[in-house]
């Protein structure tokens, strides 16, 4: 491979290839969930639908919105590596929105039970953490179920451009302390941080430039 490869264009250009709303599914996409792939994982609103368009280059392959809770499905985008070899990124619906019912809570959690354990080609998974916010009990759920699976897990905190060095600084060391990992910053609106994010991607997908 050449040296001249931007690593931070590994997702232009996926397409959305399958909304996921249930087990059946999720069963008949298993072709798609088999390919090497990562996926973004998060709370409502925490902008995992506009990084995913910050790394494909693209204003609203995923619809973002300002009011929780618009991600209700899993959504399947195919790309391709340098080499040509398919690969795959997974928008996961958000948890931990307040005005969902009980039974939309079980949904969520069975579809996604479902999917950590039937996805062969999940390689990790991207957490993305709000950076203004002080840890949620739900992250700290989500994040515990992923690490005792014995799943890969990339922290990545989100909306960096709205806080400053010294609060960027505060919430990492608040994170490393609970998962021992350093979380990665990241902004979808001015990109800052895509290119760490990008290199950790590649590393858990192998893919060697
Ligand atoms: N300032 C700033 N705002 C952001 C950033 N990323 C996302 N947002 C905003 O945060 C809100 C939620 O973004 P989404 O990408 O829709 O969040 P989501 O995690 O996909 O939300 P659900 O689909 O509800 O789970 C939108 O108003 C975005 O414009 C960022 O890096 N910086
Ligand atoms: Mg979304």
């Amino acid at each position: 491979m050449t040296e001249n490869i931007d690593i931070t264009k590994l997702f232009i250009g996926i397409e959305l290839k399958a909304t996921i709303f249930n087990l059946k599914q999720l069963d008949e996409n298993s072709e798609l969930t088999d390919l090497p792939h990562l996926a973004l994982v998060g709370r409502s609103n925490v902008g995992k639908s506009s990084l995913l368009n910050c790394l494909a280059g693209r204003k609203s392959l995923a619809k973002v919105s300002a009011s929780p809770g618009k991600t209700r499905s899993i959504n399947l985008y195919q790309g391709h590596d340098y080499k040509g070899i398919p690969l795959l990124l997974a928008d996961l619906p958000g948890y931990g929105y307040a005005k969902c019912s009980h039974s939309e809570r079980e949904s969520w959690r069975k579809l996604i039970e479902y999917y950590f354990d039937n996805a062969q080609g999940l390689k990790g998974l991207i957490l993305l953490l709000d950076s203004r916010i002080a840890p949620q009990d739900s992250d700290k759920e989500m994040a515990r179920y992923a690490l005792n699976r014995g799943m890969f897990l990339v922290p990545v905190l989100t909306k960096v451009d709205k806080i400053n060095q010294r609060e960027r600084s505060l919430r990492q060391n608040e994170w490393e302390n609970i998962l021992n990992i350093t979380p990665l910053l990241v902004s979808s609106k001015n990109r800052f941080g895509v290119i760490k994010m990008c290199e950790k991607m590649l590393e858990l997908l192998e893919i060697s430039v």
